[in-house]
């Protein structure tokens, strides 16, 4: 498949999705968001690929949803005909772990696409924020409610009220990102955290994705008993059989992804 906006590189079981709309710092235009989409597809339907990264350029991960092509929406247009949703949604239900790799800005849209994804990684350079306020909108990516989740009610509070950037070592501070690094080291970085997580079995990382994610929906005691389901679960699968004979025999496992 061709890509007007976005590239892809497959390099040792990762998939990476490079943003590349350098004009506009990769505003998320439809078309975009669209190719993103299709994008995922092909990478979670990959046996071969275990795990995603997504990044931009030096100057931008994104700077958030095209403003040109939101400054003509209406109500109807924007919500009953599907606003770019349905392919935004695809980061945050990919199966497969996602990371993002963000130097300079990530804005709006751009941010929520960030923390959509499952582990994130920034520069001393790299700006977070939720701009949308000045535009005389909020959010609309997922931004108020994984704000909150990630950073607690106050500091999620301050960014959308604001408007504000942080930069990348105040994100880190936060805990907005997982690690801060150096702009020439965030792809070694990255590729690092991405290759360790691609030799996982593909069915226990879906699982373990899962389990966690559940944190975000469920009350405690229901996300403790799913836990405990899946764990179980887990025990009639070919791959827990094969990890714990490869660890009794000091073995290298080797997933079957069943
Ligand atoms: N959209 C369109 N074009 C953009 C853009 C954007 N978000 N951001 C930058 N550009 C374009 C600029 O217009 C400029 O193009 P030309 O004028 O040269 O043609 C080019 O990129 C370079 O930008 P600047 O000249 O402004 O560059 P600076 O370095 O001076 O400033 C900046 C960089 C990032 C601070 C500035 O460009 C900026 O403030 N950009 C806008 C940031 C912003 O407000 N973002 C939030 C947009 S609202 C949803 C999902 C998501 C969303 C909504 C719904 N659903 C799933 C329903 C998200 C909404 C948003 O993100």
């Amino acid at each position: 498949m061709t890509y007007e906006n976005i590239e892809i590189e497959i390099q040792d079981y990762v998939g990476i999705i490079t943003l590349n709309r350098p004009e506009a710092l990769n505003a998320l235009c439809a078309d975009l968001i669209s190719e993103l989409g299709n994008a995922l597809d092909d990478l979670e339907s990959n046996d071969d690929i275990g795990c995603i990264v997504l990044t931009g350029s030096e100057k931008a991960f994104a700077a958030g949803a095209d403003i040109k092509e939101m400054e003509k929406k209406t109500f109807i247009s924007a919500y009953m005909e599907d606003f770019i949703t349905g392919d935004w949604e695809k980061v945050s239900n990919c199966r497969k772990p996602i990371i993002a790799a963000v130097a300079g800005f990530a804005l709006g849209g751009g941010s929520e696409i960030a923390l959509s994804c499952d582990l994130r990684l920034a520069t001393p350079r790299s700006k977070f924020g939720t701009p949308e306020i000045n535009l005389g909108l909020i959010p609309g990516g997922g931004g108020t409610q994984r704000l909150c989740r990630l950073l607690g009610y106050g500091r999620a509070m301050e960014m959308v009220l604001s408007g504000e950037m942080i930069g990348g070592e105040e994100a880190n501070r936060i805990g907005l990102i997982n690690h801060l690094v150096d702009e020439d080291s965030l792809r070694e970085k990255t590729m690092e955290i991405a290759q360790n997580l691609a030799t996982k079995s593909p069915h226990t990382i879906r699982i373990a994705k899962a389990a966690v994610r559940t944190a975000l929906e469920q009350p405690f005691s229901a996300g403790i008993q799913s836990e405990r389901d899946l764990f179980c679960e887990l025990f009639d699968t070919a791959d827990m059989a094969i990890g714990v004979k490869a660890f009794l025999n000091r073995e290298t496992a080797e997933w079957t992804g069943a």
